[in-house]
């Protein structure tokens, strides 16, 4: 195994995408190893949780994204400024930020990204449900964030980051379900703030990554049809 700091995930996956950006920001070299959930065999590969991402160090491995984050903080290069905020209140802030962020947006809605995303059957109550919880969970992260420029306010942190892999990926779910106004019509700054984010060139890279990854798993998947 490669000595150097290594991601196990996939593309397709927005804590795979919130680690990438924040190695990309903190300008720290890395390989992508590609890895889906449920691989591997615990303890001997994959993860304790059959979740990606995580990340091989010559150390040894990282589990969750939140400690990986915070890992490659503590060993980021001299020349990269941080990205969380330097006085101890406004990092708890931004600490606060992506717990709503993951608790309150990512997982409200999981429930129905099989349907969006993988061609699953699309349960009307279960939709009704993850739109009232990411309604509410919009409403907390209004009263928190500042959407004008980046979310802890002047400098971009790894709240953006994981607002970026998180509210994108909703918002192409709403689209693929028939909410495409939802985010707009229950936070109004957000599609602004979100365009902000899209031209940033860590977002640029992972998303082009992404469309990359979907681009041959269409191939592959129209090859196998094929056959
Ligand atoms: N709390 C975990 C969440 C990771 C997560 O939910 N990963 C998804 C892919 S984006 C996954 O592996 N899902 C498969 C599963 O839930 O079994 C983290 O922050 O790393």
């Amino acid at each position: 195994m490669s000595s150097r700091l290594c991601i196990f995930g996939s593309p397709f996956s927005s804590y795979y995408n919130k680690i990438k950006i924040a190695l990309i920001e903190l300008d720290l070299p890395f390989e992508e190893v590609p890895f889906m959930p449920g691989a591997g065999n615990w303890p001997e590969s994959g993860s304790p949780s059959g979740k990606i991402p995580f990340l091989h160090t010559a150390d040894g491995n990282i589990y969750e994204s939140q400690a990986i984050v915070e890992y490659l903080e503590d060993i980021r290069p001299q020349t990269s400024a941080s990205l969380f905020p330097a006085n101890p209140i406004e990092r708890a802030h931004c600490r606060e930020l992506i717990q709503y962020i993951e608790l309150y947006l990512d997982a409200a809605v999981r429930p129905v990204y099989p349907a969006a995303f993988w061609g699953k059957t699309l349960n009307q109550d279960e939709l009704e449900e993850a739109l009232k919880n990411l309604e509410k969970g919009l409403r907390t992260l209004e009263r928190r964030a500042n959407l004008q420029q980046w979310l802890c306010g002047e400098r971009y942190t790894h709240a953006d980051a994981a607002a970026w892999v998180h509210l994108s990926t909703i918002r192409r779910m709403l689209k693929i379900l028939g909410q495409e106004e939802f985010l707009g019509r229950h936070l109004p700054a957000l599609p602004g703030y979100l365009e902000r984010l899209a031209e940033r060139p860590s977002t640029r890279r992972v998303e082009a990554d992404r469309h990359e990854a979907g681009r041959a798993l269409k191939k592959q998947q129209s090859a196998s049809q094929g056959n």
